[in-house]
């Protein structure tokens, strides 16, 4: 197999790249920006072959819902259409009981984990931080909760005028799990001043990280793609990433988010291509070699470019999601929610099998088990 991969890698001028890779030597940041300018299929190869020799054919999946509590934001981001100012027509903030009540709607199906993101509304207290998690926890003990962007932690460690050291212990007591990876968009400061200048630094989203991590929490990590961002500053973004991951090892997952233009101040910009969806996501598992998982998101990449995403070095699906509205205010068309049935039906028909996951990566069930139970195919309705 990798002497295959050998021939088609020299065939696009990777060959010594793709040498690297077979003998596990890290790859440059040179290297890096040629994986960028060379043949897409060549480097979608390359990746999945590490993503085979990592994870097999093991697609991970889970079921989640998720909460966007607030889209009030003062942090005026020319590539989102999600937030509103305070007072403007659809500006909403949830109270815990609403939150709560999202929560409860979902009771009937098997949730593991809740992701919770949303605006920066300075006006929210520190206990609304709190008071939101315990609401969750109430309403579902089981649940794990995955919430807060390391710029809402900035922003409320900021309210709780307390080092964010001491306020994650707090926020765990109330029933923290793990934190998302968004809110790092590209680190480049030049790209910071054109498009989100209001925004904490990238210096100070990794700082923030490495506190989770000295935490002993996981969490996620992204790279907002397909702007005004060039090749050497995603290679870059992916560097510093690297090199805190060699630090703390806290990174779970990285999700290459695909930028959606509709209804931005960006949106005479195209977005990116499927072929740069599928490409980012190949450079990004051959750079990161010290991160577990690469996350195909559906909701923003649709379901058809997800599946061929699991043959160019992703092994994640996210999950069933339900409720999502950062991508479906910036136009992306895709359903808000799949159930677990056809989640594992299409990881199957890209030929992966397919594991359900919590959101620590421990195995709740997995198809191979499953069919070795049963001798046959599981019937998708009884998944
Ligand atoms: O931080 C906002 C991005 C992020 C747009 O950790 C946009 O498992 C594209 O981080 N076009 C939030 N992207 C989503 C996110 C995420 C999603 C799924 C799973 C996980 C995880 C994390 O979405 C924001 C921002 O970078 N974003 N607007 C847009 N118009």
């Amino acid at each position: 197999m990798s002497q295959a991969i050998e021939q088609i890698a020299q065939s696009a001028g990777i060959g010594d790249i793709a040498a690297k890779v077979f003998e596990g030597t890290r790859l440059s940041k040179d290297d890096g920006v040629r994986l960028y300018k060379a043949d897409v299929h060549a480097v979608g190869a390359l990746a999945n072959w590490v993503r085979e020799k990592k994870h097999g054919d093991l697609t991970y999946f889970n079921v989640n819902q998720h909460i966007n509590y607030t889209n009030v934001c003062n942090k005026l981001c020319r590539f989102c259409a999600f937030q509103r100012l305070p007072g403007q027509e659809g500006a909403y903030v949830m109270k815990p009981e609403e939150v709560a009540e999202k929560i409860e709607a979902q009771l009937h199906e098997p949730v593991t984990e809740v992701h919770m993101v949303a605006g920066i509304y300075p006006k929210l207290p520190y206990e609304y931080y709190l008071d939101i998690l315990r609401a969750v926890k109430e309403k579902r003990p089981s649940i794990h909760i995955k919430a807060f962007t390391m710029i809402e932690l900035m922003q409320i460690a900021r309210r709780a005028k307390k080092p964010l050291a001491e306020v994650l212990p707090e926020l765990v007591e109330a029933g923290l799990g793990s934190c998302p990876g968004g809110g790092a968009e590209v680190f480049s400061d030049r790209v910071r001043d054109l498009g989100y200048d209001k925004k904490n630094t990238g210096q100070e989203w990794i700082d923030t990280a490495r506190t989770v991590h000295e935490a002993g929490l996981r969490s996620n990590c992204t790279m907002l793609h397909g702007h005004i961002e060039t090749i050497e500053e995603r290679v870059d973004h992916h560097d510093r990433l690297r090199t805190l991951q060699d630090e703390t090892g806290g990174f779970q997952t990285y999700i290459p988010l695909s930028f959606h233009p509709a209804n931005t101040e960006w949106s005479h910009l195209p977005g990116p291509t499927a072929m740069d969806e599928l490409r980012e996501i190949a450079v990004s598992r051959l750079l990161l070699d010290n991160i577990d998982h690469i996350k195909a998101y559906w909701i923003m990449l649709s379901i058809p470019v997800a599946q061929m995403a699991l043959s160019f070095g992703s092994d994640d699906v996210d999950g069933t999601v339900v409720e999502e509205k950062i991508y479906h205010e910036a136009g992306a068309t895709t359903p808000q929610e799949v159930k677990r049935g056809e989640l594992v039906q299409w990881i199957r028909d890209a030929g992966r099998i397919p594991v359900e996951r919590d959101t620590l990566y421990n195995v709740i069930w997995s198809a191979d088990e499953a069919l070795a139970k049963v001798g046959a195919a599981a019937p998708v309705a009884s998944v």
